[in-house]
C-alpha cells in the first residue's frame, strides 16, 4: 500500500481481531462461553488485508476459523461476541454461533462450517455481481485444507467460464486439523492449480498486511475490470490448535515458535514505528483502547437477552410460513 494513510485503521483492526480471540479463549476456558471455538490468532494480517482492500459492498465469505474475517470486513466485537453468548442481540439473532457469523448488510456471506462450502456461495454472489453490473467483487477465504475439496475446483473453473469477479484467499496455515500439507496435497504449490484453471494467482506472505493488501487490491481492480478471477495465497500460521480442544501439540514446537516470532501485529508494529507514522506510545494507546473495548463488550455480551424459544424459526428462511412447513413435526 503505497499511501500511510490507513496503516493505523489496519493496525487497529488487527490488535481488535487479536483481542476478541484472546478474550474469547478466556471465556471459553473459564466455562462461560457455550459452543465451540477455532482460533485464528496469527493470521490477522491476511483476514485485515484482505478486507482492507475491499469495498464495503463487496461480498466476503469466510471458513469454520471466521472471527477475524468478519470483524475486519465490518462485523463489530459486540455483535460478534452476543452472537458467540447466543445472545438475541448477536449478528446472527443467536442461530450463527462462533462458525456462522454473517452479516448481509456488509456484503459477509457467512462463516461456514462446511470446508469449501463459501467457494461456490461467493462464485454466485459475483455472478450476481456481475449481471447487475454494479462493480462488485466477491471474495473467499478458505483454508489450505480446503484445497483438495471438490467446490474448490469446480468453483475456480465457473469463476473463469463465466469471467466472474471472483477473489480466491487461500488462508495457507500449513494444517488441516492437525495433518500437515504434504500429506494431503498433491503438488507443493497449488498456485499452479489456480494457473492452470487460466486465473492469475500469486503466493504473498499472509503475515505480512501491506502485501497481502496489494495482492488483493491488485486481485479486485482486474475483477471491477471484467478481468476475471485471481487466486492469492496467503501463507500464514495459527498459533493455537485446530480448536478449544485441541493444544495444538501434534505441530513441533520449534515451528509454532518460529512463527509466532513473526507475529504480523509485532511485526507491523515496527513498520509503523520505522515510517514514523506513530510512535510506540500511539500504539500502545491504540491498544489499551481495543483492550477496554473489549473488556466492555464482553461484559455486555454476556448479560443480553437469550432469544425466546419462539424464535426459533425467524430468518431462517425467507418465507416463515413455507419454511416450517418444510420441517414438519416441529412444534413450537
Ligand atoms: C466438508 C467437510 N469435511 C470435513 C470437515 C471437518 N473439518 C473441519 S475443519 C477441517 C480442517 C480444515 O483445514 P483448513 O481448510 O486448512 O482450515 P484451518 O482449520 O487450517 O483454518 C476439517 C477437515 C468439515 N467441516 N467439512
Ligand atoms: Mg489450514
Amino acid at each position: 500500500m503505497e499511501s500511510q494513510e490507513n496503516w493505523l485503521d489496519l493496525f487497529r483492526l488487527m490488535v481488535r481481531i487479536r483481542h476478541f480471540e484472546q478474550m474469547a479463549f478466556e471465556l471459553y476456558t473459564g466455562g462461560k462461553l457455550p459452543g465451540f471455538l477455532h482460533l485464528s490468532i496469527g493470521q490477522e494480517a491476511t483476514s485485515v488485508g484482505a478486507c482492507a482492500a475491499l469495498r464495503a459492498d463487496d461480498y466476503m465469505a469466510s471458513t469454520h476459523r471466521g472471527h477475524g474475517d468478519t470483524i475486519a470486513k465490518g462485523v463489530s466485537v459486540e455483535s460478534a461476541m452476543t452472537e458467540l453468548f447466543g445472545g438475541a442481540t448477536g449478528a446472527c439473532h443467536a442461530k450463527g454461533g462462533s462458525m456462522h457469523i454473517a452479516d448481509f448488510s456488509q456484503g459477509i456471506l457467512g462463516a461456514n462450517g462446511i470446508i469449501g462450502a463459501g467457494i461456490p456461495i461467493t462464485v454466485g454472489a459475483a455472478l450476481s455481481a456481475k449481471q447487475r453490473k454494479s462493480g462488485q467483487v466477491a471474495l473467499c477465504f478458505f483454508g489450505d485444507g480446503a484445497t483438495g475439496i471438490g467446490p474448490l475446483h469446480e468453483g475456480m473453473n465457473m469463476a473463469k467460464l463465466w469471467n466472474l469477479p471472483v477473489i480466491f484467499v487461500r488462508q495457507n496455515n500449513h494444517y488441516a486439523e492437525s495433518t500437515p500439507r504434504h500429506e494431503y496435497q498433491g503438488i507443493p504449490d497449488v498456485v499452479r492449480w489456480a494457473e492452470g484453471y487460466g486465473m492469475p494467482a500469486v503466493k504473498v506472505d499472509g503475515n505480512d498486511v501491506l502485501a497481502v493488501y496489494t495482492a488483493v487490491a491488485q486481485a479486485a481492480a482486474r475483477g471491477r475490470r471484467g478481468e476475471g478471477p485471481s487466486f492469492v495465497d496467503s501463507e500464514t500460521y495459527r498459533w493455537y490448535g485446530h480448536n478449544i480442544g485441541d493444544p495444538g501439540t501434534a505441530r513441533p514446537k520449534e515451528e509454532v515458535e518460529m512463527w509466532k516470532a513473526r507475529d504480523p501485529i509485532a511485526r507491523f508494529r515496527r513498520v509503523i514505528i520505522e515510517h514514523n507514522v506513530a510512535s510506540g506510545a500511539e500504539l500502545d494507546a491504540i491498544d489499551d483502547e481495543e483492550n477496554t473495548r473489549m473488556q466492555a463488550a464482553a461484559v455486555m455480551a454476556e448479560h443480553e437477552p437469550k432469544p425466546p424459544l419462539s424464535a426459533a424459526l425467524e430468518d431462517v428462511y425467507s418465507d416463515p410460513v413455507l419454511g416450517s412447513r418444510a420441517i414438519q413435526g416441529v412444534r413450537i
